[in-house]
């Protein structure tokens, strides 16, 4: 028997909150909510009595308005693609859905900017920088379902990071709902304005805990005139980082991917993907996926030619394609972004998504694998990712044919080990999906005191009724 939702708001409060949306608006049907309450991996099933789904700013304030005054808890979510489980409602607490927020307010292609409201879906939006020809760099396996309230919220970072920057960097303006129901806006342009503290980035990663991001303001580039984009095959880690300097410093061009694979998943990909296949003629241990652009027309695929040549030569990379046409080189970001779903046939995954200083990858690597296997004779790491970032996923996957509820239950002991090696490097637990519920309780071990006690000091002056995502990230 399902034990009492200790967030379940009132009937009579529930009436009221779907006054504010109106009724078609206030989901209660379990068939409809079931998809809000179940995130990608499985990992986590909530429950809520009600999902809200404003259609306004205005809407989105009375609705906090009221949680606060009836001490009702929110869980706000976008696409619902988080891998944290910060947008699920665990216990009862109201889902308030950004995703009827989706309008493109503004394209200002001479400003390089775009003003998007937080549910915008980000494949739309890069698409709507595309259409006045800039871009809009974040890039996630996602991108075709989560939204840019969701994006800012949990930080993303993704495939661009390495050129482009993080979420928060892409970020110029934002108008965020408080708590209480007030409307901060500062939808500005503008790249200087120092007046006073910026309160901008506090809302950025805060994973839906201090405010709700209702629009932003992102940063718009040049869109590339040539992109060249190349499948390698490379000996080691040590050589993909190599060849990742030699790449910045040689290449007159930018790097603006940098992906590193083992073969292990590449063989998961293989196995179990859509229109899958394997771009080299042979096995190599690692893969780097490099795409590097550029802003002259010309010019551009001789040079990347020229650098593959000497990083053969070097032994850096023992077998290179280099995408002959847009769809070889979509195939190959395909086989990249098909990376999460195909480990799910493989059994249980136990899941990392940590930073290192890039130099200190290779060591990682070596060190996290050797541990892993010790403790679980037959697990399979298969660890990709940012290299470029130093943002390695370093994904388990269960030892075959074992149980997979006895290998998951293995979950903190594997997260032990691996985040053990991750502080030796002064590195990073949680490099680009965020804290939510998966690493809440990780976050006192690893934060710096004082830190972590500010963070608790500005969530009770931001929210002091704790309605706001409550047993997320803090
Ligand atoms: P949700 O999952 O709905 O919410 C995420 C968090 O933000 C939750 O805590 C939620 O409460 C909060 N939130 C959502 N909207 C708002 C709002 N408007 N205001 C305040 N809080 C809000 N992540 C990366 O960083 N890099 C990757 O490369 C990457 N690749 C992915 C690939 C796949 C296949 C999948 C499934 C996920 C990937 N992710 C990646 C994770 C995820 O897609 C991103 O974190 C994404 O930014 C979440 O957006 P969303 O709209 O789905 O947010
Ligand atoms: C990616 O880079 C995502 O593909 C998801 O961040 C990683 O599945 C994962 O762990
Ligand atoms: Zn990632």
């Amino acid at each position: 028997m399902n034990s009492p939702l200790r967030h379940s708001p009132a009937p009579d409060v529930l009436s009221r909150f779907a006054a504010i949306v109106g009724d078609k608006y206030a989901i209660t049907d379990a068939n409809d909510l079931a998809p809000h309450l179940i995130e990608g991996r499985g990992l986590y099933h909530g429950r809520t009595a009600m999902m809200l789904r404003p259609g306004s700013t205005a809407e989105v304030a009375a609705i906090l308005k009221l949680a606060n005054e009836t001490r009702t808890a929110i869980v706000p979510q976008g696409g619902n693609t988080g891998l944290v489980g910060g947008q699920i409602p665990f216990d009862g607490e109201l889902i308030l859905s950004l995703q009827r927020l989706d309008k493109i307010r503004e394209v200002d292609a001479q400003s390089n900017t775009m003003t998007c409201e937080a549910g915008v879906v980000l494949q739309k939006a890069q698409e709507a920088a595309a259409a006045v020809d800039r871009l809009f760099p974040l890039s996630l396996g996602s991108e075709g379902s989560c939204t840019i309230g969701g994006n800012l919220s949990s930080n993303a970072g993704g495939t661009g990071a390495l050129a482009y920057g993080i979420a928060r960097e892409l970020m110029v303006g934002v108008e965020v709902v408080l708590a209480d129901g007030r409307v901060m806006n500062l939808l500005r342009k503008l790249k200087k304005d120092n007046t006073g503290y910026d309160l901008r980035h506090l809302f950025v990663g805060a994973e839906g805990t201090l405010g709700i991001i209702t629009a932003a303001v992102l940063k718009l580039f040049p869109r590339p005139r040539a992109i060249e984009t190349a499948w390698l095959g490379v000996p080691s880690p040590e050589a993909a980082v190599k060849l990742l300097n030699l790449a910045q410093s040689q290449l007159a061009g930018t790097v603006t991917g940098f992906e590193l694979m083992v073969r292990g998943i590449v063989e998961f990909a293989l196995k179990h993907g859509h229109n899958v296949r394997d771009p080299l003629s042979s096995p190599h241990p690692w893969y780097v996926l490099m795409e590097v652009s550029s802003q002259q027309a010309e010019g551009l695929r001789d040079n990347v030619e020229e650098f593959l040549g000497n990083a053969i030569e070097q032994e850096l990379v023992s077998d290179a394609t280099l995408a002959a046409n847009l769809d070889q080189a979509n195939s190959f970001w395909h086989m990249r972004h098909t990376l999460t779903e195909v480990q799910k046939p493989e059994g249980g995954s136990i899941k990392h998504d940590v930073s290192v200083p890039v130099a200190a990858i290779p060591a990682f690597l070596a060190e996290a694998s050797d541990a892993v296997v010790k403790l679980i004779p037959g697990s399979r790491p298969v660890p990709f990712g940012h290299l470029g970032d130093g943002n390695i996923h370093y994904n388990v996957s269960q030892p075959i044919g074992a149980d997979k509820d006895a290998f998951l239950a293995r979950w903190k002991d594997v997260n032990a080990v691996v985040d053990k090696i991750v502080l030796q490097h002064h590195g990073s637990i949680s490099a680009e999906h965020g804290i939510g519920k998966l690493k809440r309780d990780s976050l006192p071990k690893v934060k710096d005191p004082v830190a972590l006690s500010l963070m608790r000091d500005i969530k009770g002056l931001l929210d002091p009724n704790g309605i706001l995502n409550p047993g997320k990230v803090l």
